[in-house]
């Protein structure tokens, strides 16, 4: 297989060679015998001068320096404007674009590509432009989702990568390091800064017994999300261990690994074994494969860890895979989780729809060659028995390589011939990118599907869809039965039984090579020209935002207090209306809090229709009204106040930037999730926590907030502040914050990108 050319290539015969020394270093530094396999990683990525001897979890920021840095198209225009605020002329890590997120699935890979070529041509080319300006690798449109790409190309067992995307902890399959981030964390590595972030917690989750039948490595994940909930994850790293461990392929353990952000993990990691190394021969990399054996030990948690746990984790959960239902999840959250034999009777009581009405295969988390292969194993026999998908059927391949592997291999065929569409490999539907015409706005419909998200309107933008997950082969079967009362386990259709899923887990005569749409960045790029249009409706140059004028806030006014789960898709919407503005800050910005619930009235305020970079879009009435003050006389600033988990979900910083950018200064929530409350600080934004979470109820939209002693803002002292509520009424509020003295810094250069500029 040919050897991809990187732009800057990761020296991977050096790390690994240098690798037992920096473990050991690590160990006597920190004055332990034996490490875990996320600590040995983390510490042997010590950005040089800043190792902390006496780190300790859930307390210590380190600064470390990733191998790698990932971006996808639509988070990588802000990572890129930003990085461009930096002056730098090359990335300083081997870093990649990857198109997969502005292809809007509507009528089948090939006119949906090309339709996604014309229609965003002039951000791929920024992207294209500015990648090969800074050195910096590009995936064009078609090549495939970010995280399969990455697996199959650049993840390498023990390296650590961050990337523009909550689900880059899908390379922790292939035991990994791999953590989701926003652009500016991505802006400030490239520009060579160290990276920055909260020492986590460990929870230790070993895997026993062996999985069979229809459950398959989704089903960890789904009953991991049942047990510690979409929460539980928040600044944890979640390590697998245990002899159950080596049942799952690489792409199997990629999908628990992505969905690990499901839980709000910070990532989740695998331990290196013979079938990471398998993986990555077939994939041609036979090189890291070797290398990587030959420190395989210390590519795993050390055997003191695995004999105690208890004592090296800070929570250790146990599953027996033999004892592994399939599991559902859903709807509107991933963490509403049941087996799959009580799902109909559930389904009956909560009176949801008795059928699906789409069901949908792929996504990053699962559309791997397995994943294919386990589905087309069920539609070959269906194809026997002329049974065919009752309900529409849409499966989006991982890559370009996975794709021309099942057409070699006939799947592709087969799912065709039981009625599937085989969409652009990338993330269509997941998104929200997808042209759903079967269904009218407003009706209540329920859809199953493989992705790792399911909030409401995520998939068609359609409040009433009521969207269920589980595993591709789940899906597949209730393509075929069409109705939820069926469960493949026990029941036949037609009086056939669907057989077992079963497939090899890497194509027997190898996976066809495939870096279709990969452009090296030349060796000098200071000839390239960015171009980014000033009337252009997608692309916006950035300003710096302004610095803190050193007062306290007096007056902010409270714009909107959401109430309930409050996601990034619910404070900057995705889907086909707002994508195509990822690029353009005050354009994306009329969609702040576009989907959140507003504790006044336990609703999502209606959208106003008007034109919004030359198209009708429904403008958010916070966003409306956030400009309206922000521009008129006497502006003092805005406060958003959140429940719990408030950011849940991406990593688009968009979420932070827009509120920013309309002048929100603070947000006050009982809990935030990690990448959000990390955006916040970097665009300048305090997060603030209620110390008591019942003070929730002590602030109202429209009340007057003063946030006092900003002079003397320190870390680890509460701040205070003073609500003046409708009445005049005023009360203290203890309020918790996480900011480092480092980030406090960020907070008075206005940035953190201010913040790198000046020093
Ligand atoms: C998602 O799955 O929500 C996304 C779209 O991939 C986001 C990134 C984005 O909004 O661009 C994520 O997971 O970070
Ligand atoms: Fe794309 Fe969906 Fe994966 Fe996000 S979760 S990267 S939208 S496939």
């Amino acid at each position: 297989m040919p050897t991809l050319q990187e732009s800057k290539p990761v020296d991977y015969k050096a790390f690994y060679s240098a690798l037992p020394d920096r473990i050991a270093q690590a160990k006597e530094a920190l004055g332990k015998s034996a490490l875990t396999l996320a600590e040995k990683i983390l510490f042997a990525h010590t950005f040089p001068g800043r190792f902390e001897a006496d780190a300790q979890r859930g307390k210590t920021i380190l600064a470390l320096r990733p191998d790698r840095v990932a971006m996808q198209d639509a988070t990588a225009q802000m990572a890129m404007l930003q990085f461009m605020q930096s002056g730098r002329s090359q990335a300083a890590v081997a870093s990649t674009v990857h198109c997969d997120h502005l292809i809007r699935a509507q009528s089948g890979a090939k006119e949906d590509m090309e339709r996604a070529i014309r229609d965003n041509e002039e951000v791929y080319n920024f992207l294209r432009t500015a990648s090969a300006k800074y050195g910096i690798g590009f995936w064009k449109p078609g090549s495939g989702i970010i995280h399969q790409v990455v697996l199959e190309k650049y993840a390498f067992p023990g390296g650590l990568m961050i990337g523009t995307d909550s689900h880059t902890p899908n390379a922790g399959g292939l035991g990994m390091i791999a953590i989701g981030v926003g652009g500016a964390d991505a802006a400030e590595t490239m520009a060579g800064l160290p990276w920055e972030v909260l020492y986590p917690k460990l929870v230790g989750v070993k895997l026993t017994g062996k999985m069979s039948g229809w459950t398959a490595s989704k089903d960890v994940i789904l009953k991991l999300l049942d047990q510690l909930t979409t929460k539980g994850g928040t600044n944890r790293i979640i390590e697998y261990f245990g002899d159950g461990t080596a049942s799952f392929s690489t792409t199997g353990k990629g999908t628990i690994t992505n969905m690990g952000a499901e839980l709000g993990a910070t990532t989740s990691i695998f331990p290196f074994d013979d079938k990471m190394a398998d993986y990555l021969r077939s994939t041609g990399r036979p090189d890291v494969a070797e290398a990587a054996m030959a420190v395989k030990a210390h590519l795993q948690a050390d055997a003191e860890v695995l004999a105690n746990p208890t004592q090296y984790y800070d929570e250790v959960i146990e599953i027996n895979l033999s004892e592994l239902e399939p599991h559902i999840v859903g709807p509107h959250s991933p963490d509403r989780a049941r087996p799959i034999s009580a799902f109909a009777a559930e389904i009956e009581r909560e009176g949801f729809p008795d059928a699906p009405s789409a069901t949908l295969i792929g996504s990053c988390t699962n559309s791997s060659y397995e994943d294919i292969e386990r589905v087309a194993s069920i539609a070959r026999a269906a194809q026997a028995s002329d049974i065919k998908a009752k309900v529409p059927l849409l499966i989006t391949p991982g890559s370009d390589q996975v794709l021309k592997t099942i057409e070699r291999d006939g799947q592709l065929e087969v799912l065709n011939q039981v009625g599937g569409t085989v969409l652009a490999n990338a993330c269509g539907p997941c998104i929200g990118n997808w042209d759903r015409q079967d269904i009218e706005m407003g009706q209540t419909n329920a859809i199953i599907t493989s992705f790792n998200r399911n909030f409401p309107k995520r998939n068609d933008g359609n409040p009433e869809t009521l969207a269920f997950i589980s595993s591709p082969e789940i899906v597949m079967a209730y393509a075929l039965a069409g109705t939820f009362k069926f469960n493949p386990l026990t029941d036949a259709i037609n009086g056939v039984k669907l057989p077992e899923p079963t497939a090899p887990e890497l194509p027997a005569e190898g996976f066809v090579y495939s870096d279709n749409g990969y452009e090296a960045a030349p060796a000098d790029g200071s000839g390239v020209k960015v171009e980014v249009k000033d009337d252009s409706t997608r692309l916006k140059l950035l300003n710096p935002f302004p610095a803190w004028n050193g007062a306290d806030y007096t007056g902010l006014y409270v714009l909107l207090k959401t109430q309930g789960q409050t996601t990034t898709d619910h404070i900057s919407p995705a889907g086909k209306d707002w994508l195509p503005l990822r690029g353009h800050l005050p354009g994306i910005s009329y969609n702040m809090c576009r989907g959140a619930v507003d504790a006044d009235t336990g609703e999502v305020a209606p959208g106003i229709d008007m034109e919004i970079c030359g198209r009708q879009r429904s403008a958010s009435p916070w966003a409306l009204k956030a400009l309206e003050m922000r521009d008129g006389p006497d502006f003092k600033g805005l406060v958003i106040v959140g429940d719990e988990n408030y950011g849940e979900g991406s990593s688009r910083e968009h979420a932070a930037m827009s509120p920013r950018l309309l002048g929100v200064k603070v947000v006050i929530a009982r809990s935030f999730a990690r990448i959000h409350e990390t955006n916040l600080k970097k665009q300048g934004i305090l997060p603030l926590v209620f110390s008591q979470s019942g003070d929730y109820s002590l602030i109202k939209k429209g009340d007057a907030l003063d946030v006092v002693d900003l002079a003397n803002l320190v870390p680890g002292k509460p701040v205070t502040a003073y609500v003046v509520n409708h009445q005049g009424e005023r009360t203290e509020l203890k309020l918790n914050h996480s900011l480092t003295a480092e980030q406090i810094g960020w907070f008075k250069a206005g940035s953190a990108m201010n913040a790198a500029n000046q020093n």
